[in-house]
């Protein structure tokens, strides 16, 4: 697979690392606005081909994938010039601002035949993954109690400023990822209701959103996130998961120690293991499901199969995104429900 990249930024570096690391393919073109950013990355990754302009990329071809790396704003015009000249595509998260530009993307890449994967990559770290395999090999029993919990007092906003800045926060930008793990534990949604605060008075958005989702297969599970919680160990960037089945639990505690329990049975603990050593902590655990999404994208595509967190599965994650704001914005319960 011959991929170009889009979009040389601060997270982009994790990608450049995991297709490095790939099995089956590598990057032949890379693409920003910003020539110092192109200069970087030509310099630490060693890609001769390099543009400022996307279009300009296209035109001249020689790829058959296109990474897009780019903050959420430039997400639909990019996945539609990379749908005209027929190459597979995967996007970062936020996948877009709006559901009508979601359905766009996903309608686009469809009409021309490719594949469209969501670079939705906190279910592919390893602890979070080890717990998904268990809960789906009925290693519990039948779950109907479920947590997915990320709270942390990280400064995220020193490496990517631009979250400081937007009116909506944590459930656009990390709640997003939490709300996926739960639909990869518990399956798809039908109900959720949330409350968010602002806690961090140097922000414009929300910074504390807790979610309450009802399953189709009748699991009630509580997504709390917040980057307001001062506490050591500081747990940044796991998700800590509580699970209670009809015939054990499940604890992906601090540390990512993982602990299953079933009645009588033997208590099976295990820790993640070290992936990517190049990765500085506490980005690690990141960076490993990074370069685990990508091998999934290559694998699938070989296989002919649609990756997990295709376009059309992200645009259920990114509905319960828009169901969490919806819900948490105030006055907004039925008139009959209001003090008058
Ligand atoms: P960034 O601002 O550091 O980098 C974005 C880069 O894209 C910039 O260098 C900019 O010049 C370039 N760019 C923007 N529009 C462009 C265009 N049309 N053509 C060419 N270049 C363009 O942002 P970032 O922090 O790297 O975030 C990028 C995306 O990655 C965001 O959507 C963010 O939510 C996501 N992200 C994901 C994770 C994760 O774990 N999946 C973690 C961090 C960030
Ligand atoms: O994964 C992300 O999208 C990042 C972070 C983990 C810092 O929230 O923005």
């Amino acid at each position: 697979m011959k991929v170009a990249l889009i979009g040389c930024g601060f997270f982009a570096i994790n990608q450049l690392h995991g297709w490095q690391d790939a099995t089956g393919a590598e990057v032949v073109a890379v693409c920003d606005r910003d020539p110092e950013r192109l200069r970087l990355v030509q310099e630490q990754f060693g890609v001769t081909r390099t543009y400022t302009d996307a279009r300009a990329m296209f035109a001249e071809g020689g790829f058959d994938t296109v990474d897009i790396a780019t903050t959420v704003q430039s997400h639909r015009p990019l996945v539609e010039l990379a749908a005209r000249h027929g190459v597979h595509v995967i996007c970062q998260k936020p996948f877009a601002q709006t559901m009508q530009d979601a359905r766009a993307m996903v309608s686009a890449v469809e009409a021309s035949g490719k594949v469209l994967m969501v670079h939705e990559n906190f279910r592919w770290q390893s602890a979070l993954r080890a717990a998904i395999d268990a809960l789906r090999g009925g290693a519990i029993g039948t779950p109907f109690f479920g947590r997915v919990s990320f709270r942390s007092g990280y400064d995220v906003f020193s490496g990517q400023p631009y979250l400081a800045e937007g009116e909506r926060f944590i459930i656009e930008d990390l709640g997003i990822h939490i709300l996926d793990v739960a639909r990869a534990l518990f399956g798809d949604v039908r109900r959720l209701t949330a409350t968010t605060r602002r806690i961090n008075p140097g922000i414009e958005g929300e910074d504390v959103a807790t979610m309450l989702l009802e399953h189709k297969d009748g699991v009630t599970c509580v997504v709390d996130c917040s980057y307001a919680t001062k506490r050591a160990p500081e747990t940044f960037p796991e998700s800590l998961l509580e699970i209670d089945g009809t015939g054990g639990t499940l604890r992906l505690d601090a540390g990512y120690r993982l602990t299953i329990q079933t009645p009588g049975g033997p208590r099976r603990a295990m820790s993640a293991r070290r992936f990517c050593p190049r990765a500085a902590r506490p980005w690690h655990n990141i960076q490993e499901s990074v370069a685990l999404i990508q091998q999934h994208f290559v694998d699938s595509l070989a296989a002919g199969r649609q990756p997990e967190t295709s376009g059309a599965d992200n645009v259920l994650t990114l509905a319960l995104v828009e169901a969490a704001y919806l819900s948490a914005v105030p006055n907004t319960a039925p008139s009959n429900c209001r003090k008058s």
